[in-house]
Order: C-alpha cells, then structure tokens, then sequence
C-alpha cells in the first residue's frame, strides 16, 4: 500500500520494536523519530514522532529530564545519587555503566560537559 503523497507521508519501514507483541513503539534509528508536525514538542523535549506514539530519547546524564547535559545535572546526581543513595532514580548518572554511582561517573559528566 502507498501512503498518499503529501508533506509529512513516508513510505519507509518505520522499525516497531516488536509487531508480532503487536509493541508499536520505535527503534531507536526509526525514521518516524521527530518527523511529525514540527509545531507538536513530545514529553521528552524533541520535535513530534510520526504516529500515535513516541520514542522517548534519554540523554545519558541528564538526571533532571530537560534535554541538557550540563552542571545542574552534576549537581542533582551528587545530591540524589551519591549524597542520598536514591540509586532507583540514579540510571541516568551510572556514565560507565557498572552498577554505582561515584565520582568516576561524575568525573565522566565534567568530560564530557567540557567536551560539549
Ligand atoms: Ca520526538
Ligand atoms: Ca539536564
Ligand atoms: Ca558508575
């Protein structure tokens, strides 16, 4: 089936996780992903997915959810996750993936905020 010619119409598979679970969420390289109306902003901050739902993209150490990578997150990371040990909210400041969150993630965070 062609889709009808138009703005905003692809023909490209758009790579559901899972169809036979009937999972229509997106890969992470789906070209659905902040294709929809540029006017619409998804939950996570980006522009609108094609589709009735959305790829929620996380930024590695963006502990507080708005899409920047930067001090504020250092902050809240020593002050949630090292500070307060309120490690089922901490997946976002573990940089080196190995389970804890210290100052080797934190120091990871100042790299690559330097780097940016
Ligand atoms: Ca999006
Ligand atoms: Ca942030
Ligand atoms: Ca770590």
């Amino acid at each position: 089936m062609e889709p009808e010619p138009g703005v905003g119409n692809i023909s490209l598979n758009p790579l559901f996780s899972n169809l036979n679970n009937s999972n229509f969420s997106y890969e992470n390289n789906s070209p659905c992903i902040n294709q929809g109306d540029p006017q619409l902003v998804d939950p996570d901050g980006s522009r609108s997915d094609i589709g009735a739902n959305y790829y929620f993209i996380t930024i590695l150490g963006d502990c507080n959810d708005d899409s920047n990578v930067n001090i504020v997150d250092i902050v809240s990371i020593i002050d949630n996750c090292i500070m307060n040990d309120f490690a089922e909210t901490c997946n976002c400041g573990d940089l080196n993936e190995d389970g804890d969150i210290n100052i080797v993630d934190i120091v990871i965070l100042v790299n690559i905020i330097l780097n940016d």
